[in-house]
């Protein structure tokens, strides 16, 4: 199969291949194709060719996996999958690596001081009992809690059995990546709309004349809470047809250089600038809430509160002339087709919930909302468990500030508070002092705010249990370790992705390798887990039985009577939950209520996915699923944080410090990856970026180590001189600092870089939603006193 490659200058390829299917055509292309969806493979020789959907990212892409004698032989992208067209970045195609990945975890481990024991399932379960049980007996599940990692969200098993666990043990509230992430956008979306993942994207294949791109680079990321593969092949899209990219970023990104603009922003501001946008549309009479007019209330509440938000009165806070502000507001206002987005510079940073929320509000006030082109709501053809059980708007207000944290006093929001607080919650003494700690597919130790104070609670625990596949920062203090099966052994059908997506359309991935002899499925191990927790004995839980409660549950939730949809299979497992899901959602059969609805075996039958269409305007229908009668413009939560704001805006910077900002590369994912010998390869990429004025004025030349030191922490690391930061500002990556003692990543240890979150300060965070601001964090930068030369023998 020849494909016709082209390397895009950042790293990603696309293929050129024939147009993506419809449902129809997938559907009769599929008797051909099924044979290569399935775990036999094509035979091409002695290679097997299988079709998959890759689980690392947002972008969904569709790989061809290459399997020669039991392994991997190489990877390709599918050129013919409907979603991604052949689209694939260099991670892709190192699935097989992490499969391979010696370090990569086949057998639960026990820890016995500082050495790993491997040990049967049986036994794994039954120190997960010895350690767990007496902890609880003693001082009740209040002691326990969970932190649930990132990749739970791309991951079949754990996305649909996390909640069973959590539920089980009866947790009250557990730590997630999401406050170092969305949550910001969980909290505007939930006022605005009703629903905490009732989240509005850019339609941006659609997008032809503006479009603004905040805080984000997907030329690194690929997209997030946007799911649309190679969106720099739209942003070449968009200007070649005339049309306009402006990015606005503290630092010129891989996106910004492909931009036609850079507008470098002071961090932390942004929700300044946007207020002045607003208050420029309606200064100027721009405002046009174009089709979703009828369904927008709040305006006048807004009008008001942006009057004094003049474009000169944030210039000096934010860095952007007042003429560019104006311009910009003119252009959004002017533009047919044009969207803003934002992502996690403006997540993650003191005013989120502000900035997320003012992107939807100017994409709104400018027409660009509901209508192609614009910011639209995704439909995705199957519900994600998160979003089932998602919080909505209830008659007596929203979900916050219901309990507090122990030590901080923290306000719950959507039932958690900062990620930051379990440490403090571990170390600090006193009744409900966490002492039990469950872990899944998280690395908190590098992810979290306040890094080198977790670090140091997590041995005062007195039990832990980690659900991971390698011994890293974070599970090298567990007490046992439950690895999953290798990401080629197991099935992949994305649910929460396509909250997010530019368009309907659905993959199945079978495994591409076969499951190992006697090992658990992840989301078996869950389970029982779980049960344990509960207060099982380990070797007594019934799996079956616990998975077919939860299925009940769930069919429940759908409206439907387990007695009636139990009967229809005869297996259960995240598979059974993929089909409920499918069947329930907008074009299921609803089992046989709907008559050529879909099932889970459509998308079996089409190994390249099937499509089912663009975004459609639907705010009418969004609403009424929340019992809104229409979108909050000005959430009185969120408009009472704008004095906050102004304070902020009118504080003079201080001089001597400069402000960290985040960024992330291509060939990373958050802290996980770098044990992939092919994607640490190179040069350092975990290195202090500095303007050269700034790296003047501190005594630095490009390649020299400087202490970077925060009210949190110290790091030292080496400095990389360059003129895509602006000045005052310092960008580091997070995910590194591998060269902790007990962890088992050689690879990782050998490219170890720092861990920048032991600079930031923990309860530095976005008020009103408790999300970690881990950009904007004031730090100073000096030189490392040099080492004094070894003498040279002369000679
Ligand atoms: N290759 C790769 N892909 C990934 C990941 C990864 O680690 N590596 N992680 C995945 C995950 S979990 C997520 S959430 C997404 C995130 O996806 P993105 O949101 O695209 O994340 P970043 O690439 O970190 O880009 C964030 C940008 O915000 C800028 N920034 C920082 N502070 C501010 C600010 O105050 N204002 C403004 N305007 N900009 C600011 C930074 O300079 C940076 O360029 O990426 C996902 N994809
Ligand atoms: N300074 C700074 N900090 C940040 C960010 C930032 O931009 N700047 N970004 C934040 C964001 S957006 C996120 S999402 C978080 C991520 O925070 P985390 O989710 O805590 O961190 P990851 O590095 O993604 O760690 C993933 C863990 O899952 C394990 N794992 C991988 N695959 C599997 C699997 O299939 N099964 C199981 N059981 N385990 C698996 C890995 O071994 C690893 O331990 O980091 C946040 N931290
Ligand atoms: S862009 Fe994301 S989904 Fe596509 S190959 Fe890369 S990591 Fe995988
Ligand atoms: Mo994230």
């Amino acid at each position: 199969m020849s494909t016709a490659q082209q390397t895009d200058g950042d790293g990603t390829a696309r293929t050129t291949g024939p147009a993506a299917g419809t449902v129809q055509g997938a559907i009769e292309g599929a008797t051909e194709g099924a044979a290569q969806s399935t775990g036999e493979g094509a035979a091409e020789g002695a290679t097997t060719v299988h079709r998959r959907t890759c689980h690392l990212c947002e972008a969904m892409c569709g790989l061809e996996v290459h399997v020669r004698d039991g392994r991997v032989h190489k990877i390709r992208p599918n050129r013919d999958d409907v979603w991604s067209k052949g689209h694939i970045c260099p991670k892709g195609t190192t699935l097989g690596a992490l499969q391979e990945d010696p370090d990569r975890l086949r057998a639960p481990v026990v820890r016995d001081g500082d050495t790993w024991r491997e040990v049967t399932w049986d036994e794994a379960f039954a120190e997960c009992e010895r350690v767990m049980r007496p902890v609880l007996d003693a001082y009740g599940p209040q002691v326990l809690t969970a932190f649930l990692g990132n990749p739970l969200a791309h991951n079949m098993a754990l996305a649909r059995y996390a909640g069973v666990l959590v539920g089980m043990a009866g947790i009250h509230h557990i730590y997630s990546s999401g406050t170092v992430d969305q949550w910001p956008k969980n909290v505007s979306a939930l006022l605005m709309y009703g629903g905490m993942w009732t989240i509005p994207v850019p339609d941006l294949r659609r997008t032809d004349d503006l479009f603004v791109v905040m805080g984000a680079n997907p030329q690194a990321s690929q997209g997030s809470l946007l799911a649309c593969p190679d969106i720099m092949g739209e942003i070449k899209r968009i200007r070649r047809g005339g049309g306009r990219v402006v990015v606005v970023d503290p630092r010129r990104t891989g996106t910004a250089d492909a931009a036609d603009e850079w507008l470098p922003i002071v961090p932390g501001t942004d929700a300044a600038l946007l207020m002045a946008v607003v208050h420029v549309l309606f200064a100027d009479g721009l405002v046009d809430l174009g089709p979703a007019a009828a369904h927008i209330a709040g305006i006048d509440t807004l009008r008001d509160l942006a009057r004094d938000w003049t474009p000169e009165s944030v210039e000096d806070a934010t860095r952007v002339p007042a003429d560019r502000i104006r311009q910009l507001a003119r252009e959004l206002a002017a533009a047919r087709s044009a969207v803003v987005y934002g992502r996690i510079g403006l997540c993650n940073q003191e005013f989120g919930t502000l900035a997320s929320w003012l992107v939807d509000v100017v994409n709104i006030l400018t027409g660009h909302f509901d209508t192609p082109g614009g910011l639209m709501f995704p439909k995705p053809m199957n519900w994600s468990v998160a979003t089932l059980t998602q919080h909505s708007k209830s008659a007596e207000g929203a979900p916050f500030g219901r309990w507090h944290s122990r030590v901080r006093g923290a306000p719950e929001v959507l039932g958690q508070v900062p990620a930051s607080c379990l440490a403090e919650e571990i170390d600090t003494e006193g009744e409900g002092r966490i002492r039990a700690l469950v872990t899944i597919a998280g690395n908190p130790a590098v992810s979290t705010p306040g890094a080198a104070r977790l670090r140091e609670a997590l041995p005062k625990l007195d039990a832990m249990v980690s659900i991971d596949n390698w011994i890293n920062e974070t599970t090298r203090h567990a007490n046992v370790i439950l690895p999953g099966p290798g990401p080629l052994q197991v099935p992949h059908f994305d649910d929460l992705m396509w909250n997010f997506a530019v368009g309907s359309a659905g993959k199945w991935s079978e495994p591409v390798l076969p499951a190992d002899p006697d090992r658990p499925a992840e989301w078996e191990i869950v389970l029982r887990l779980a049960a344990i927790l509960a207060g099982q004995k380990a070797d007594e839980v019934d799996v079956a039985a616990l998975d077919d409660m939860w299925f009940s549950t769930l069919v429940r939730i759908c409206g439907l009577d387990p007695d009636e949809v139990l009967p229809h299979y005869e297996r259960g497992g995240p598979e059974r939950i993929a089909d409920l899901s499918v069947r329930t959602g907008p074009w299921g059969d609803r089992y046989g209520r709907v008559e050529g609805g879909l099932t889970l075996q459509d998308f079996k039958d089409a190994p390249n996915g099937l499509e089912l269409g663009p975004m459609e305007p639907r705010i009418a229908e969004v609403l009424a699923a929340a019992g809104f009668e229409s979108v909050q413009l000005a959430p009185d939560y969120i408009t009472a944080d704008l004095p906050r704001l102004r304070a902020h805006v009118e504080r003079a910077a201080d001089p001597s410090s400069l402000l960290l900002v985040s960024r992330r590369h291509l060939r990373s994912k958050n802290s996980w990856l770098h044990n992939v010998p092919a994607l640490v390869g190179g040069t350092n990429r975990c290195t202090l970026l500095m303007h050269p004025d700034d790296a003047a004025r501190a005594g630095l030349a490009d390649g020299q180590d400087a202490e970077v030191a925060s009210p949190e922490g110290t790091i030292n690391v080496a400095v990389q001189v360059t003129d895509e930061m602006m000045p005052g500002v310092v960008s580091m990556p997070h995910g590194w600092g591998h060269d902790e003692p007990g962890t088992r990543m050689a690879t990782a240890r050998a490219h170890a870089g720092v861990n920048s979150n032991v600079l930031a300060p923990g309860a530095f965070v976005d008020a009103i939603s408790g999300n970690a601001a881990v950009n904007g964090i004031p730090v100073t930068v000096a030189p490392l006193p040099v080492p004094a030369a070894e003498p040279v023998p002369a000679g």
